[in-house]
C-alpha cells in the first residue's frame, strides 16, 4: 500500500511535493462493494475516495467528507464494482483447436480425441513450435478481451510446453504480461498437465523431470507464483500429485489443483493435505474431500465454460460446498480446448444457469472469492485499505452482470488507481 493518510507536504520552487497523491473523489456512481456483509453490499448514490492505487475511503456520498485536494470526478451513474479476478486460465498457446471443435460436435468425446494423441497433446505441438514473441501476441488479444471486460488480475498456467525451454517460454510470456499496462497477472507451474510424449506414458519419469529440472528453473528464474497439477485418469495420479507437491513446498510455491473433473480419483484429498490454495474443476468431488477442502481452507474453483463446452451431464455439488462453508471462486479456465471464453461476465451467466450459483454468488465468485483463491487480500473488494481495482458497468444493478449474455457493459476498467481501459476511447 503506498499512502497513509495524514503524511506532511511541502513546498519546493514553485512545485507542490508531497509524500502522498492527492485524493480522487468518484461521485454519480453506485457501488457493490461486495464485501461479504450483506449481499452485493450495494451503495446507491456512492463516493468512492481514491489515494494513489489504495481505496481510502467509501459510503454513500452524504456521508463522505471530500478532501480538500481532491479531484472530483462524475461517474455519469455507472454501477463501479471491484475488478474481476480470473483465477484459472490457460490463455498462453499456440494454434486452436476449432477442428477438435467440429469433431466433438459430430460425437467424438473430449477423452477420445485425448486417446488419439490430439487434445492437449495438440497444443503442445503448436505452443513448441510458436516463438515467444507469437506467442505474446496471440496471448495478449485474450488478455486484452478479460481486461475489456471487466478483469483487473489475471492468473495464467503454463501446461502446453512440456519440456523445460517451453515451459519457461510460457511463464516468461505470462511474466510480460503483468508488465504491461493491464491486468495484474499471477504465472502458475502446470508442467505436470499431461505426460509428455517423449516419456511415452512414462508419467513416473516425467514427474522426476519436473521435479528435478523444471521446477527448479521456474523457481530459480522466480517465473511461476504457484504449482498445479491435471490429477486425472488421462493426466497424472494422487502419488504423483503429491510428490510435486512435496517438491513445491519445499522450493516455496503453494499449490492447486484440477481436481475431480473427468472422474473422481482422490486428487482434492491430496491438494487439500497440501493446504492448496484451490481445487479446481469438482465436477466429481466426494463429501469426504469437501469437507477436507474445509478444513485446509481450500477455494472451491468452478469452470462453467468447461460444462458448457464439454456438453458434460456432470455439475459441481454446489449445495453440499455451501453446507460445508467452502468458498466458492469462478472462473474462466479460458484454453482452447475445454473453455474457449474470455469474459468472466459470460462465465457468470453461465455459473448461474448451468451450476445454480445465485447472481451474488457468481459476482462474488469472480472478486472476493477468486482473490481468495489467489491468495491475494489486497483485492476483491471495495473496502478502504485495499487496490483501487474497480470495474466500471453500463448498469443499474449488479445482477445485470450475470444476466445479460455477452453484452459488454464494462464500459471502463482501473488497476491499482490507474484508468487502463475506457470504451468511450
Ligand atoms: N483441464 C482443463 O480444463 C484444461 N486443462 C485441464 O487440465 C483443458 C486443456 C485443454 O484441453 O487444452
Ligand atoms: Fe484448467
Amino acid at each position: 500500500m503506498s499512502s497513509s493518510p495524514g503524511v506532511a507536504s511541502w513546498q519546493v520552487g514553485y512545485i507542490k511535493v508531497s509524500s502522498q497523491p492527492n485524493a480522487t473523489v468518484l461521485v454519480d456512481l453506485t457501488a457493490a462493494t461486495m464485501d461479504g456483509v450483506s449481499g452485493f453490499g450495494l451503495i446507491p448514490d456512492a463516493a468512492l475516495v481514491l489515494r494513489g492505487e489504495t481505496i481510502v475511503a467509501i459510503g454513500s456520498r452524504s456521508d463522505i467528507a471530500v478532501p480538500e485536494d481532491a479531484d472530483v470526478r462524475s461517474m455519469g451513474g455507472r454501477l463501479v464494482t471491484p475488478g474481476l479476478i480470473d483465477c484459472h486460465t490457460h490463455l498462453v498457446f499456440g494454434g486452436n483447436r476449432s477442428s477438435e471443435f467440429e469433431a466433438r460436435l459430430s460425437g467424438v468425446t473430449y477423452e477420445e480425441i485425448a486417446a488419439s494423441g490430439g487434445g492437449i497433446r495438440s497444443t503442445v505441438r503448436a505452443t513448441r513450435a510458436a516463438s515467444e514473441e507469437e506467442l505474446l501476441a496471440s496471448a495478449q488479444r485474450r488478455l486484452d478481451r478479460l481486461h475489456h471486460t471487466g478483469a483487473t488480475t489475471v492468473e495464467i498456467k503454463s501446461g502446453y510446453g512440456l519440456d523445460l525451454d517451453s515451459e519457461l517460454k510460457m511463464l516468461r510470456v505470462g511474466r510480460r504480461l503483468g508488465d504491461r499496462l493491464g491486468p495484474d497477472v499471477t504465472t502458475t507451474l502446470l508442467a505436470a498437465h499431461v505426460v509428455a510424449d517423449e516419456f511415452d506414458g512414462d508419467g513416473d519419469a516425467y514427474v522426476q523431470h519436473i521435479i528435478d529440472t523444471i521446477l527448479p528453473a521456474a523457481v530459480d528464474q522466480n517465473l511461476a507464483d504457484a504449482v498445479d497439477v491435471f490429477c486425472e485418469h488421462l493426466a497424472f495420479t494422487p502419488h504423483q500429485t503429491d510428490r510435486i507437491f512435496t517438491a513445491a513446498h519445499h522450493r516455496g510455491l503453494p499449490v492447486k489443483v484440477h481436481g475431480a473433473q473427468l472422474s473422481a480419483n482422490g486428487g482434492v484429498e491430496v491438494a487439500a493435505s497440501h493446504g492448496a490454495m484451490s481445487a479446481d474443476h469438482l465436477e466429481h468431488v466426494t463429501a469426504e474431500e469437501i469437507q477436507a477442502m474445509e478444513r485446509s481452507g481450500t477455494v472451491a474453483v468452478l469452470i462453467p465454460g468447461a460444462t458448457h463446452t464439454l456438453q458434460v451431464s456432470a455439475r459441481p455439488p454446489v449445495g453440499a460446498l455451501r453446507r460445508f462453508g467452502v468458498p466458492m471462486a469462478i472462473a474462466s479456465d479460458l484454453n482452447p480446448g475445454t473453455s474457449p471464453v474470455a469474459d468472466l461476465a459470460l462465465v457468470c451467466n453461465l455459473a448461474a444457469l448451468l451450476l445454480g450459483l445465485t447472481p451474488e454468488e457468481a459476482v462474488a465468485g469472480v472478486t472476493r472469492e477468486a482473490a481468495r483463491a489467489l491468495r491475494l487480500e489486497d483485492r476483491g473488494r471495495l473496502v478502504p485499505g485495499l487496490r483501487a481495482d474497480l470495474a466500471f458497468w453500463d448498469a443499474e444493478h449488479p445482477a445485470e452482470l450475470v444476466y445479460w449474455a455477452g453484452m459488454d457493459l464494462c464500459s471502463a476498467v482501473w488497476v491499482a488507481g490507474v484508468p487502463s481501459f475506457d470504451r468511450a476511447h
